[in-house]
């Protein structure tokens, strides 16, 4: 019987379990990705491991998150891990070189291979035919120490591509269109593969703004074939021999099909404040922009930079827009400028951003009280531009640098009648490719020492799992509960390597009560219990999202439902996650009511629901779990850490 293309990868990784759908397998991790904000953890936490060096054909360690250095913390942290990849082998890609995801499908992405990264954006390597899987820290330095990655077998869903982009309308307009059709709940445990006569028209970059984006679906990952295309991208790239051919069957079987005609697309925005959200740019109607920011592991590819030059050509910024530029990598800046498209950006009146996650992650450049701002990121969650009045909106580039000349939303068709004619850019045939800015192995100078600024805490240890969790529900929140909710970012991203400083800042967007009230209950000896409607934890893989919640007591999460990362990161905490056996006792729960779980460890053992008794209103409900055996020996020894160690 013919195979799918992730099929065909996990058949050659499975190391343990075996391939059905829904059951868990573990496999083997080629090469693997760390980012500043979620690598501290993740090496300290590999540290603990004891392994000599990495395991895996490839790891390397960017930073690209927390540049912003304002205080020693940030600079602390990027020498921390400058001298951990030289003490382990780990190729290191210095602040400057570019957001991690653009930067590894630029050099080391290969067709057939799999990539585990701490970063929920990993997926963009599914452009160049890779099996590219966003985890938690933890989860990450587990691979790098030569151990399995666990996930649950998918379920496949080919997308159907047929047609041709219109001009005008890109590839961001395809995965927005993808996430109308899908919703950003109710995906976990699928994987989008592309496939279809329409695959060929896009180009690799293309393809990995759709990859890198399905992770707001809540998907696996999302996947390209390897073809003449991608072949053609890593020549570009001057790694030809990386190619492999990577096709699904002509028989392939999979559990969807879904049908998208490039050719009736229309650019499309996600509206506030969620990526689910869905409208064509003209039903969005001609609202004055505040804000235009160009960049994020999404679209800051050359081809991206090279459009918005080519319209932008001759044109001047509207007074009204402040437009903020940041360039993939360091490798897009120098092709850019090679080829003119930097001087028209400069010249139209942009602020040029260093090539970093910056504005995406809200470590800089908010925007004003209830400004709207056009964003080509992936993210537009409540709260995460650092300004929460603000309003913001996804889109493609080319609709972005509509704005910048009308000061509108505006449709880029629109464009034309201006005298702009659409650019249609090219990739080049061959980039200028330089490599200063990574330090391999072989050129890195260790004395094995690690360098440790009083910014980096070791991480907190888990507690075994109690067989009774007995005290409140210190928060009870709605559906769509993103990770930016749980734990901010931006400003106060800084922390990540402080646990305790940290934590002061769980659920500020949602309750800034909730941090002192879970520390009384926490110091009277008493449990903290989250309660959450569907698709809590949506978004990034930040193990913080865990880690911080586990500092402060909380002991179960009681949710509707869950996404993948984040419930794999609690369960690695020694957090309970548990479902509403029934969804309707969630309306029976109040925040502040007392809660108790008995007899846990027996339930667990023999797969019987848990009894939940709620003190407060006299009452009685079922909660189910999803564990594998595997996963309730990582609850019952008190974490991954403590379970590696037994
Ligand atoms: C994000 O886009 O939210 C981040 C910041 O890249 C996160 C990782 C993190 O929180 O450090 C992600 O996507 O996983
Ligand atoms: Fe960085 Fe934004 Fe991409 Fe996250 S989504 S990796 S913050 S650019």
């Amino acid at each position: 019987m013919g195979k799918n293309i992730v099929e065909k990868i996990l058949s050659t990784h499975i190391i343990e379990g075996k391939p059905e759908k829904g059951s868990e397998v573990g496999i083997r991790i080629d090469q693997t990705l760390t980012q500043d904000a979620t690598g501290t953890m993740a090496y300290l936490q590999f540290e603990a491991m004891g392994v000599p060096k990495v395991k895996t054909e490839l790891s390397v360690s960017y930073i690209d998150h927390n540049t912003v250095q304002i205080g020693f913390e940030n600079a602390d942290d990027h020498k921390y891990l400058q001298s951990i990849a030289a003490k382990y082998g780990i190729v290191f890609s210095r602040a400057g070189n570019g957001i991690c995801h653009q930067v590894q499908l630029e050099r080391f992405g290969k067709p057939g291979k799999t990539l585990l990264g701490s970063d929920s954006h990993t997926p963009t390597g599914g452009g160049v035919g890779m099996l590219a899987i966003g985890a938690g820290g933890l989860d990450v330095a587990v691979a790098m120490a030569g151990g399995s990655f666990f996930l649950s077998y998918p379920k496949v869903i080919k997308i159907n591509l047929t047609g041709k982009l219109k001009p005008w309308v890109a590839a961001k307009d395809v995965i927005l269109k993808v996430l109308e059709k899908f919703s950003t709940k109710g995906n976990v445990g699928c994987v989008f593969e592309y496939d279809g006569p329409g695959v060929k028209t896009l180009s690799v970059p293309e393809r990995a703004t759709i990859t890198n984006m399905g992770a707001e679906c809540g998907v696996t990952t999302s996947i390209f074939p390897s073809d003449e295309v991608t072949k053609e991208f890593l020549k570009a790239q001057d790694r030809e021999n990386d190619w492999i051919e990577l096709l699904a069957d002509e028989d392939a079987k999979y559990d969807q099909i879904v049908d998208i005609d490039l050719s009736e697309l229309v650019p499309l925005a996600a509206t506030p404040h969620s990526p689910g959200n869905i409208s064509t740019v003209k039903e969005i109607g001609e609202i004055d922009v505040d804000q235009v920011c160009l960049g994020s592991c999404t679209n800051s590819s050359y081809t991206d930079m090279m459009t918005v030059a080519e319209i932008l050509k001759g044109q001047k910024l509207h007074p009204n827009i402040s437009f903020v530029v940041a360039p993939g990598s360091k490798q897009v800046i120098e092709n850019i400028i090679k080829d003119g498209g930097f001087e028209s950006i400069v010249a139209s009146g942009a602020r040029i951003a260093e090539s970093a996650c910056g504005f995406c992650i809200g470590n800089s450049q908010s925007p004003k009280t209830d400004a709207v701002s056009l964003r080509t990121s992936n993210r537009n969650f409540y709260g995460r531009s650092g300004t929460k009045s603000a309003n913001a909106y996804l889109v493609s580039p080319e609709t972005a640098a509509a704005a910048v000349i009308t000061g509108k939303f505006t449709d880029p068709r629109d464009l034309e009648k201006m005298g702009i004619q659409y650019p249609n850019v090219k990739m080049p045939a061959k980039f200028y490719i330089d490599d200063a800015m990574f330090i391999f192995p072989k050129d890195a100078k260790s004395d094995d020492k690690i360098y440790r600024g009083p910014n980096i805490g070791d991480p907190p240890a888990a507690e075994p799992l109690k067989d009774k969790i007995s005290g409140f529900v210190t928060l009870k929140v709605e559906d769509k509960i993103t990770t930016d909710h749980i734990i901010p970012a931006g400003s106060k991203m800084k922390y990540r390597s402080n646990v305790p400083k940290y934590s002061e800042f769980l659920f500020e967007v949602v309750d800034p009560t909730f941090h002192d009230r879970a520390k009384a209950i926490k110091e009277s000896g008493r449990d903290n219990i989250i309660v959450a409607g569907l698709s809590y934890g949506q978004g990034s893989s930040r193990e913080h999202a865990a880690l911080c919640p586990m500092y402060m007591g909380v002991k179960a999460v009681l949710a509707k439902s869950m996404e993948r990362i984040h419930n794999a990161n609690l369960i690695n905490f020694g957090i309970l996650p548990l479902n509403f056996k029934d969804d309707a006792d969630y309306d029976g729960i109040d925040q502040t009511d007392e809660l108790e779980i008995s007899n846990i460890k027996e339930a667990l053992q023999q797969g019987k629901n848990l009894i939940i008794k709620n003190v407060s209103k006299g009452t009685k409900f079922e909660a189910t779990y999803l564990l594998t055996e595997r996963q309730k020996d990582i609850l019952l020894a008190g974490g991954a850490l403590a379970m590696m160690k037994k």
